[in-house]
């Protein structure tokens, strides 16, 4: 009987502490993430890469795991590496974009990207670019970026060679 009492009043406390720490969060549950100064290398055929700085406001690591746009057949995530002869080349990442609880993940020329192979149609400057992402969590997030013209960001891809 003692034993049973004990059990239940540290139940109580237990159900209190997540009550207090959900109210302190004071937002919704869908994505935390928001994108600054997204842009897409304006490009007339093929492939081109799409950058921004992404913010990540929640409580836990997540995963960027896949993204889409009606602008391209396949979105890819990728990195960019040191190949073996020293040149620059890009690939999938494995697992997605992590981003730390309260970060950032800056994707930029010569860094991470998020890679739209097989152009639906020329994508010029102005244009503008939609994009739909896919969490771990199965949190979803979209984002606008515009395109500008960029002589750099010429990597080599991985399946290229
Ligand atoms: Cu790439």
């Amino acid at each position: 009987m003692r034993m049973y009492a004990r059990v239940a009043s540290a139940t109580v406390v237990v159900l209190t502490t997540v009550a207090a720490c959900s109210s302190d969060e004071g937002e919704a549950p869908s994505a935390d993430i928001t994108i600054e100064d997204a842009w897409v290398k304006a490009s007339d055929e093929g492939m081109t890469s799409a950058f921004g700085t992404l913010s990540y406001d929640g409580a836990e690591p997540i995963a960027i795991t896949s993204v889409t746009s009606p602008a391209a057949n396949r979105v890819e995530l990728h990195e960019t590496i040191m190949g073996e002869d020293g040149q620059m080349m890009m690939q999938e990442i494995s697992g997605g974009f992590t981003i730390d609880a309260g970060g950032e993940l800056l994707l930029e020329p010569g860094g991470d990207h998020f890679m739209l192979m097989g152009l639906i149609q020329p994508i010029e400057p102005g244009d503008v670019v939609t994009f739909a992402a896919t969490l771990d969590n199965g949190d979803t997030f979209t984002f606008e970026a515009t395109a500008k013209s960029y002589a750099g960001a010429n990597e080599s891809y991985h399946d290229d060679e």
